[in-house]
């Protein structure tokens, strides 16, 4: 098939889960079509499968906002009638799937049909979606779709729950390239740089919003390292970035974070960690978790969303109410406080990990094409 992927090319999961679809399907014998103001970050490779095409929108000083979803709907109307697309599939709704419903208007003007698939991913239901100034926008380009697909059963729930609904919502679970994440023994496995053998290791990774409760990772972190030696890796940039940096100069734990911004190498860092932090407010699903377990490192989560989905409390890790830190920290520090046990949980968050394998989700996703192509 020909697929144009439409997603945010940022360090965000749903750009992330975007490219690594496109560059498997590529794999696969498709010819992938990247359509977006940027190449995706994880877009490493560009092959005789796989295009990326960028959506430029002029400066006009007439328009106080430039308008990119008129930009989008018309690059996709162009690609899809050069490269002779036949689906699009858009990674979340706002302004995606709206852009790609006006695209695939104006092309059935010229007797083109092309479907198009919807992935809902989180924030653009949960946080953004539902804002009043959205909310139209967003449950039409929903209901307008050819198919749509929701990362965890939680969003779909929240989805149905929040707008009114009409379509029918695939749960297609994020997935992870198991052969990138090897557990037990990378090859250059940096360990012995970031911290001294009686260390362990602690690892955040998020785009440090609001929504990610970054004191809460570091809260946690102060009441582990009281109790052993302990580093904290913290990966991502944003907003939260000077509260955090704050937070640990007032607690004197400075030393003890190593910082790294905005991180291509997520494998390589995860590869030596013994415990990944998660304390979300909400998360539809909770990639960095799935990655941090392929790696064979436990999870400390909040109770929230689609993360029980992924993480399974007692086996890969603990699950706490949101905002509870003392109990995060008393599963954190149960954790890693004896070897053996480390090394059961270390184990049994690869094995739980093994059911995203990306050899098992992909096909979902083309036998959704194929039969959303069947019906046009
Ligand atoms: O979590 C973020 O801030 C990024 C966001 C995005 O839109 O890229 O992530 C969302 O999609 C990811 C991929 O499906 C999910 O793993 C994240 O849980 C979800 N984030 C939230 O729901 C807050």
């Amino acid at each position: 098939m020909k697929i144009g992927i439409v997603c945010y090319p940022t360090f965000g999961g749903s750009g992330v889960v975007a490219t690594e679809l496109g560059l498997e399907l590529s794999k696969r014998g498709h010819e992938i079509h990247f359509i977006t103001y940027s190449q995706p970050v994880r877009l490493e490779l560009i092959s005789n499968n796989v295009h990326y095409h960028e959506v430029n929108v002029p400066e006009y000083p007439l328009f106080h906002y430039q308008p990119y979803e008129l930009a989008l709907s018309s690059k996709l109307v162009d690609m899809v009638k050069l490269h002779k697309i036949e689906v699009l599939h858009v990674h979340y709704a706002i302004p995606h799937a709206y852009a790609a419903y006006m695209a695939k208007k104006m092309l059935q003007e010229e007797g083109i049909n092309v479907p198009i698939v919807t992935t809902l991913h989180g924030t653009d239901i949960t946080l953004v979606g539902n804002h009043p100034f959205y909310k139209p926008a967003v449950t039409f380009s929903i209901n307008k779709s050819d198919a749509v697909t929701a990362v965890s059963k939680s969003l779909k729930d929240d989805t149905l729950r929040l707008f009114n609904i009409k379509n029918n919502i695939h749960v297609v679970p994020n997935f992870i390239d198991l052969e990138k994440y090897k557990h037990n023994g990378f090859p250059d496995c940096q360990r012995g740089m970031m911290a001294k053998e009686d260390e362990k290791i602690i690892t955040h990774i998020s785009n440090l919003r609001p929504v990610k409760r970054v004191q809460d990772v570091i809260s946690v972190f102060y009441n582990i390292q009281k109790e052993m030696p302990a580093k904290l890796m913290f990966i991502g940039e944003g907003p939260e970035k000077e509260k955090v940096e704050a937070m640990c100069n007032e607690l004197g734990i400075l030393n003890k974070i190593v910082f790294f911004g905005k991180s291509n190498e997520i494998d390589k860092i995860l590869c030596f960690s013994d415990l990944f932090l998660l304390p979300s407010q909400t998360e539809s699903f909770g990639l960095a978790a799935l990655e941090a377990m392929a790696s064979g490192v436990p999870v400390i989560s909040s109770n929230t969303g689609g993360i029980p989905e992924v993480n399974v409390h007692g086996v890969s890790g603990y699950l706490s109410n949101v905002g509870d830190v003392e109990d995060m920290s008393k599963n954190a520090i149960h954790i890693l406080s004896d070897e053996k046990r480390l090394k059961q949980f270390k184990d049994a968050a690869r094995k739980e990990s093994l059911k995203f394998d990306l050899h098992s989700i992909v096909p979902k996703y083309e036998a959704i094409y194929q039969d959303t192509l069947s019906k046009c």
